[in-house]
C-alpha cells in the first residue's frame, strides 16, 4: 500500500482547527505546497547552501496561498447556510473565493479595484462563475462596500477579517515546521492586508506552545509606495506595480504590529526596482516563477542580507541558520507585467541559418 491520499488542509489538521464531525469539508487538496531550496540564492546572500527555502504557494489549486483559508471559510459558511460569500480582492482572495464557492454550490460575489487586477486572477474568477464587480476606486474602498453589503445582504464576507481565513492560513506555518523539523530562524514575505502574517505567526506560535520549540523573527515586507505598516498611518493612495499589495489600509494592521513586535522581526518597505530584480533574480536563477508581489518578501531578504547580517554571523551560527521566504502567489497569475520589462525576443525568417545565427551570439 502506498502513503494515505492527501486530503487537503482541513483533514490534515482537523485538530487543529475550528471544524467538527458535521462540517461539509470544500476542498481543492490545497496545502503540502513544496518547501524547494535555493542554492544559488542562498551562496550570494551568505547563508548556507541548505539555508534559504521557498515555500512555492504558487502551487496551490488557484495558484496562491488564499486557497488555505478559503477551503475553511467556504465549508463554515456552507455549514452555517450562507446565501452566498462575497469579497474584495486585490485579485488572488477573488479567484480563490470563486472556486471554493463553485465547489460548494454557493453563490459568490466579488469587488475588484476596477483596471488594478492581473489578467489570470480576473479569468478565474470569472470561469468559476463569479459575480464580478470592478469598482471605481481602489481596494480598501472597494473592501469597505463589501463589508457593507455582505451584511446588508446576509452573504458571508471571505475576507481575511473572516476569522477562519486566518486559521486556515496558519496551516502553512506547521508544513514548514514539519519540512524543516524545526521553526525557520527568520521568515520573509509579502504583506499586504496582512492576513497571511497574521496567520503564519498564529501557527508558528500555536506549535512552540504545543512543543516549546523555537520561534522565527518575521520579516514583512511591502511595496514603498502602498507601505502603512511602515509608515504608520494607512495611505490614501497606494501604487506599485504590484497589483496584489497595492492595499493602503490592512485590514489586520495590529496582526501584523504583534507579529513583528512578539517575534522582534521587523516590517520594510522595498521599491518597486528593488521587487522586479528580485523577481527576475529568482525566475532566472531558480527556476521559480512567482507574481510581483511575492517577490516582495525576496527583495526584503535581499536588502536585509545585503547589510551584512548574515556575512557577520560567527561561521559557526551561520553554518546552521534557516531562512524561509514564502512566495504568496504563481507567476502566471499575472502574465502581462514581464511584458512591460526590457526584454529581448527577436523574431527570424524560417530558415536554419537565422536560426544558427542566432544559437552563436545566446548567452
Ligand atoms: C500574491 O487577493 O489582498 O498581507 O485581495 O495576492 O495576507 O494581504 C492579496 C494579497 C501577498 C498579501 N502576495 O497578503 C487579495 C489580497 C500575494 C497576494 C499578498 C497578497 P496579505
Amino acid at each position: 500500500m502506498g502513503q494515505p491520499l492527501y486530503r487537503g488542509v482541513i483533514e490534515r489538521y482537523r485538530t487543529c482547527l475550528p471544524v467538527g464531525r458535521s462540517t461539509p469539508v470544500i476542498t481543492l487538496l490545497e496545502g503540502n505546497t513544496p518547501l524547494l531550496r535555493a542554492p544559488r540564492l542562498a551562496r550570494w546572500l551568505d547563508l548556507p547552501e541548505d539555508g534559504l527555502w521557498l515555500k512555492v504557494e504558487g502551487m496551490n489549486p488557484t495558484g496562491s496561498f488564499k486557497d488555505r483559508g478559503m477551503t475553511l471559510a467556504v465549508s463554515k459558511a456552507l455549514e452555517a447556510g450562507a446565501k452566498g460569500v462575497l469579497c474584495a480582492s486585490t485579485g488572488n482572495t477573488a479567484a480563490s473565493a470563486a472556486a471554493y464557492a463553485a465547489r460548494a454550490g454557493l453563490r459568490c460575489a466579488v469587488l475588484l479595484p476596477e483596471g488594478g487586477v492581473a489578467s489570470g486572477k480576473l479569468a478565474a474568477a470569472l470561469m468559476h462563475g463569479a459575480t464580478v464587480l470592478s469598482v471605481r476606486g481602489n481596494f480598501d474602498l472597494a473592501l469597505d462596500l463589501a463589508q457593507k453589503a455582505a451584511q446588508e445582504a446576509g452573504w458571508t464576507l471571505v475576507n481575511s477579517v473572516n476569522p477562519f481565513r486566518i486559521q486556515g492560513q496558519k496551516t502553512a506555518a506547521f508544513e514548514v515546521i514539519e519540512a524543516l523539523g524545526r521553526a525557520p530562524d527568520f521568515q520573509f514575505m509579502p504583506v499586504g492586508n496582512a492576513g497571511n502574517i497574521t496567520a503564519y505567526w498564529l501557527g508558528y506560535r500555536e506549535w512552540h506552545a504545543a512543543l516549546k520549540k523555537g520561534l522565527p523573527r518575521m520579516m514583512g515586507w511591502q511595496a514603498k509606495g502602498a507601505a502603512p505598516l511602515v509608515l504608520g498611518r494607512p495611505v490614501a493612495r497606494p501604487r506599485t506595480l504590484a497589483s496584489a499589495i497595492r492595499i493602503g489600509r490592512p485590514a489586520s494592521w495590529s496582526g501584523a504590529v504583534k507579529a513583528k513586535e512578539e517575534s522582534g522581526g521587523m516590517i520594510g518597505a522595498v521599491s518597486d526596482a528593488e521587487i522586479v530584480s528580485a523577481w527576475r533574480r529568482l525566475a532566472r536563477e531558480e527556476g521559480v516563477f512567482c507574481e510581483p508581489a511575492s517577490a516582495a518578501g525576496l527583495a526584503g531578504l535581499i536588502r536585509y542580507a545585503e547589510s551584512g547580517v548574515f556575512h557577520r554571523m560567527d561561521a559557526s551560527r551561520r553554518k546552521g541558520v534557516k531562512v524561509v521566504c514564502v512566495l504568496t502567489g504563481h507567476g502566471l497569475k499575472d502574465p502581462d507585467t514581464p511584458t512591460t520589462l526590457p526584454f529581448r525576443q527577436r523574431t527570424l525568417e524560417a530558415d536554419p541559418g537565422a536560426v544558427r545565427r542566432a544559437l552563436r551570439s545566446a548567452r
